[in-house]
């Protein structure tokens, strides 16, 4: 006799499918489709349209589920959900070409709101740009002045801790961000020995740094939830430079690397965590190409890496920088 592993809902590892799940079990909803703008109720719940999919693309909705009775509501412009344990919040931040002050208002908000409701662990956050690399009215590039109203953001509300992020391109839509915090569970936010922490990188990306961890450790909770590292948006980085410009094959190896470093053994241990984890391990990847063209290169080498019960949803959007052709983000199984 053998038994088969039956796979429980869990408030911190999203279902990712082409439909949404049934909505009474869920915090919210992400769906990575073919329209953008401001987050809305479905079946009482949250649901971020994200505009990240182009004509003939799938959808992939991202479901957060709950572990146990939700309540709802509304802060600023923000629509949350939360169980006891995990809050999902989802906002628009508006127009990209005054990103600034739209980013600083929100980022405002996404912490008054985790002050007030006592969910003080944000573990993972989402930013969605679109025209992320073209310049603003002022002329500063859109994702600088994100980066400086964020920055402001967590200067004002004296936050010094940083969480793992992601900051990309959408196809339309403005700026929108969502994110996740939990109540109890301790976090441990992880840096890569490889590359420069993101708060003290040089003047030359911006007024303003940006501020994210390269991934953030979710300890084991009391229920019985596994630790789990939710792994930022990671790119072909080494230090603070951009390195194999124009080079998609070599750009997406150095990412990789960059992965394994950050959720292996050493790493983990350097942060006083015993646990250790491979590419193997990822679940929930998805994987931003810049180019169409380049996505039977990258998608087989993400295929090689990953293990076969990893899900992998690509997206053709741009990137922060303009020599990034590829960034990818994951949550270990
Ligand atoms: C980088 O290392 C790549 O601004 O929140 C990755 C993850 C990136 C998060 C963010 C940006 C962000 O600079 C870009």
């Amino acid at each position: 006799m053998h038994s088969k592993e039956i796979p429980r809902p869990t408030g911190t590892l999203p279902i990712i499918a082409e439909h949404p799940a049934e909505a009474r079990e869920l915090l919210g909803t992400v769906r990575y489709g073919a329209e953008g703008g401001p987050p809305r109720w479905e079946h009482d719940r949250p649901v971020l349209p994200l505009h990240m999919t182009g004509a003939g693309d799938r959808e992939v909705v991202e479901s957060w589920p709950a572990m146990g009775p939700v309540r709802t509501g509304e802060h600023r412009g923000l629509l949350f959900a939360h169980d006891g344990a995990v809050l999902f919040a989802a906002g628009h931040i508006g127009p990209s070409r005054t990103c600034r002050d739209d980013a600083e208002r929100a980022y405002r908000a996404a912490f008054e709101l985790v002050e007030a409701l006592e969910y003080p662990h944000v573990f993972r956050m989402w930013n969605t740009i679109a025209g992320i690399t073209d310049r603003t009215a002022a002329g500063t590039e859109v994702y600088a002045d994100f980066c400086a109203g964020r920055a402001q953001a967590f200067e004002n509300a004296g936050r010094v801790d940083m969480a793992a992020a992601t900051g990309i391109g959408a196809l339309g839509g403005g700026a929108s961000f969502y994110f996740l915090a939990h109540r109890s569970r301790t976090t441990v936010h992880l840096e890569n020995p490889l590359q420069t922490p993101s708060s003290e990188y040089p003047a030359r990306y911006g007024p303003r740094p940006p501020r994210f961890a390269r991934a953030t450790y979710l300890a084991p909770g009391r229920d019985g939830e596994r630790g789990r590292v939710y792994v930022s948006g990671t790119a072909s980085i080494l230090d603070h430079r951009t390195v194999h410009s124009g080079e998609v094959a070599a750009q997406t190896q150095v990412t990789l690397a960059n992965i394994a470093v950050l959720i292996g053994a050493e790493n983990l241990t350097r942060h006083g965590i015993d646990e250790r984890f491979g590419l193997e391990d990822l679940r929930a990847v998805k994987v931003y190409v810049k180019r169409r063209e380049d996505l039977p290169v990258v998608a087989e080498l993400c295929g090689e890496s990953f293990g076969a019960r990893t899900d992998i949803a690509y997206f053709v959007v741009d990137v922060c920088r303009r020599d990034l052709l590829v960034e990818i983000e994951g949550i270990t199984s």
